[in-house]
């Protein structure tokens, strides 16, 4: 009966589709609205709303499925990593991409192992030298390996915090990956003082490098990105580089917390360089784009796409920047990977034809409020932007 009624159905859908697609609209003699009942792909020749304008905009696609930046996520819990029950002694969060080396996908992140839970940043004056202010003070940066990108296995350290005075000395965190002839950099958030110490997270980025993914690091032991100088948009913080290559250099995308209102003001903004250690250029056009939280970006076509979460008033939306300058917005999506660092197999082969992802890690936070996070975890994520596949299950 089954088999009967499964049959019926194959028979029925496909009796359907190749009736499909309707050309004309059969409106009833009550209706008023002059669209037709089916969604066309191109823009139908009648007088259309406001909003159904914008349905047929630039980038936007008549409906989510033929919207190559649309997707929906899924998140999988990682195996492999201990958090001591999770009493907010131990940390991992804000990881690099992924990439894949010696048959081994690798991937970098903040690691914080205290003898307490942070006290919170508005709270850095309670804070020591043992005692964490944020959940990414008194970091190190860690790495781990998988064969399959759900099984990890921690390394250890790979960049530690440096002596005093050298940037970083409090803090090293929020790290990602560059491959450059050859060579491997790890660029990262050098604080020199307690997260919130001063208002807010003052970390300049810091660089180090190594022959091989597995190390050993060596500490450029300088600021590659300064902050903005006085009375620019970046004055206050350099956050969350994250480098990819293009047009034969090194385009390293930023946040910054403009006029230190966060929840108002987070910003990208681009910085280029011909050299991994520098000098990077900023971007006269900075900021470049005007919402978002931490940095995810992969090249798409000629162009690069951003996954804006969170922040601005553009958050939620995967933006594309066909120069990798101007940025528009491409969809809204929900439900976005927080600090994600995705496997983006093209990141570093200066593609001018860009593949898309399909999965990364990204993390999730206890915020407890008052500026407080406990501790985080890190997860895998699972999308659709990819141009090689087309139906992915979700
Ligand atoms: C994050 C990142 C940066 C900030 C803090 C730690 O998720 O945006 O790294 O400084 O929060």
């Amino acid at each position: 009966f089954y088999f009967t009624l499964i049959g019926c159905m194959i028979i029925s859908c496909s009796e359907q589709s190749k009736k499909e697609p309707k050309q004309e609209a059969t409106i009833s003699k009550e209706s008023t609205s002059n669209f037709p009942f089916f969604i066309p792909e191109e823009k139908p020749n009648i007088p259309l709303s406001v909003a159904m304008e914008r349905n047929y905009d630039k980038y936007m696609s008549a409906r989510p499925d033929h919207n190559e930046l649309y997707t929906q996520f899924k998140y999988t819990e990682l195996k492999g990593f201990d958090y001591n029950n999770n009493d907010g002694t131990i940390s991992r969060r804000d990881p690099s991409k992924v990439i894949l080396e010696n048959g081994k996908y690798y991937v970098w992140y903040t690691h914080r192992d205290t003898k307490t839970a942070p006290v919170g940043g508005k709270n850095a004056h309670l804070s020591t030298d043992e005692i964490p202010s944020a959940d990414w003070d008194l970091a190190d940066i860690f790495y781990a390996t998988s064969k399959d990108g759900f099984t990890w296995e921690e390394q250890g350290v790979a960049v530690p915090r440096p002596p005093k005075p050298n940037v970083g000395w409090r803090s090293v965190t929020t790290t990602d990956i560059l491959k450059w002839k050859g060579k491997y950099y790890l660029y990262y958030q050098g604080f020199s003082e307690a997260s919130g110490k001063s208002g807010g997270d003052n970390c300049p980025v810091a660089v180090s490098y190594a022959d091989s993914p597995d190390g050993p690091w060596t500490a450029a032991n300088k600021v590659v990105i300064p902050n903005g100088a006085e009375g620019e948009w970046d004055q206050y913080s350099i956050h969350d580089p994250y480098p990819l290559v293009h047009n034969g250099k090194i385009y390293l995308y930023y946040k910054s917390d403009f006029d230190r209102n966060p929840k108002l003001s987070r910003m990208h903004g681009l910085a280029i360089a011909d050299n991994p250690l520098g000098p990077f250029k900023k971007h006269n056009l900075n900021p470049i784009m005007t919402s978002g939280h931490e940095t995810t970006l992969f090249p798409f076509k000629e162009g690069v796409a951003a996954l804006a979460i969170r922040d601005g008033m553009e958050h939620n939306t995967i933006q594309y920047a066909k120069d990798w300058v101007n940025f528009e917005i491409a969809s809204i999506v929900e439900l976005m990977p927080d600090a994600g660092g995705p496997f983006v197999p093209d990141a570093f082969t200066n593609t001018t034809n860009g593949r898309g992802i399909t999965w990364g890690i990204s993390h999730f936070t206890n915020a407890a409020g008052n500026y407080k996070q406990n501790h985080a975890i890190l997860t895998r994520f699972d999308c659709d932007l990819s141009l090689d596949v087309d139906d992915q299950e979700m």
